[in-house]
């Protein structure tokens, strides 16, 4: 039962406030802090300034206290009422999130992992790293993220220290080139090149290494209405040139994982990439979903992609997160679970990932996302009879 439960403001990586929820049951103590991200979906829940969740908290503190924290859907269902909306924009995702979280802990004795019976065999997800980019996470490509994935290795251990390498390796030629600028929000490299330029280096550092390669387009935010608008490039592509502009590169640099690789509302334009590309590489939707069963239909309706990110915090709670990645499989969409740009030390997306079954993780390489990585280490070490997943396609 819980007897008890505290909100802390704490700090994230991006060094903004972050919330962390303690509670208190007859079995001890359980806690769950929430990250915060920097380019946001249009309809993700939404994320409150921690003044507004601390009154939040103290108003619905009262509704929780004496609750069974093993029927953690009820607890979650509560949150949805106290809040009252669609998007949790009264209490905050971040709160209920850490509610959420928290409780769900304490009813598994903080083996997340083991939310679904988990069966024999348990196939760890392969890490996707984040080693340079920018858009909005500052740096100096218009694309955000450009990912390495050592789809080859034969443990979390050894993915870790294959996409490590690859950043090392980065940096150092990078810095040699006297092309680097630093560490942009999530510790991925900052430099001079432009997009195409980075793709040139990382394809011919890569070559040394097991990976693949994919990108977090993140592109609504190069749209502007009209047009996709590259600042470092000079170019401005329409919708069907950004279209063909992805197909090329893809191609060109055999690409695997393109993430947002067009604006969020464009269902339509996904769907002619998953038609072009959809067999042999992952179209993968972000703020396309934002981990939202309404257009996760609509996805579906459209055959829009092949995959799809889930971040817990784009919906406000576990139950909903889960109740999203059943109806993703039932749909054979591949899940991601991501962390996001602006992180805790707090490692639960390691464990759902497990739970879920997912073939990849997107967790960031260093600064407060080794906790996730570190996680997957710990899990591999302590659960018997495990397996690195398959590359999806
Ligand atoms: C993304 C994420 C994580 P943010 O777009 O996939 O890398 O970034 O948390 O800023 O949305
Ligand atoms: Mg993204």
């Amino acid at each position: 039962m819980i007897r008890n439960l505290k909100l802390y403001s704490i700090f994230n990586s991006k060094g903004t406030p972050s919330v962390m929820v303690k509670l208190w049951t007859d079995e001890g103590s359980f806690s769950a802090s929430i990250p915060s991200g920097t380019s946001k979906g249009e309809h993700e829940a939404k994320e409150l300034p921690i003044d507004k969740v601390r009154k939040s908290f103290s108003r619905i503190r009262p509704r929780f206290i004496g609750k069974d924290e093993r029927d953690w859907r009820g607890i979650d269902s509560l949150l949805k009422d106290v809040d009252g909306t669609d998007d949790f924009s009264k209490i905050g995702e971040n709160l209920s999130l850490a509610i959420s979280i928290a409780c769900v802990r304490a009813a598994f004795n903080n083996e997340l992992w083991k939310i679904h019976k988990p069966r024999m065999g348990i196939e760890f997800p392969i890490p996707i790293g984040n080693v340079i980019g920018g858009g909005m996470h500052m740096g100096g490509t218009d694309w955000q993220e450009f990912l390495v994935i050592p789809y080859a290795a034969s443990s979390p251990a050894e993915a870790i220290e294959t996409m490590l390498g690859i950043w090392i390796d980065l940096g150092k030629e990078l810095r040699r080139k006297k092309l680097l600028i630093g560490k942009n929000v999530e510790n991925a490299w900052m430099s001079k090149l432009d997009d195409i330029k980075t793709l040139d280096l990382l394809s011919d550092i890569a070559d040394d290494w097991k990976v693949r390669l994919g990108i977090d387009f993140a592109s609504s935010s190069l749209w502007n209405g009209k047009r996709y608008d590259y600042k470092k490039m000079g170019k401005h592509l329409t919708q069907n040139q950004q279209i063909d502009f992805i197909e090329e590169i893809t191609k060109k640099y055999r690409l695997y994982y393109l993430e947002d690789p067009v604006h969020e509302n464009g269902f339509r334009q996904f769907m002619i990439l998953n038609q072009r590309l959809g067999k042999e590489h992952l179209v993968v939707g972000d703020d396309l979903y934002c981990t939202n069963p309404k257009l996760l239909t609509k996805g579906i309706a459209n055959s829009s992609s092949n995959s799809m990110i889930i971040k817990p915090n784009q919906i406000g709670t576990l139950s909903l997160a889960d109740d999203v990645v059943r109806m993703a499989k039932e749909a054979e969409i591949v899940v991601v679970p991501s962390h996001r740009s602006g992180e805790t030390e707090d490692d639960w997306i390691a464990d759902l990932s497990l739970a879920w079954d997912a073939p990849l993780i997107k967790s960031g390489i260093t600064g407060s996302d080794m906790a996730k990585l570190n996680r997957l280490i710990e899990l591999w070490e302590e659960i018997p009879d495990v397996k690195m997943a398959k590359l999806p396609l």
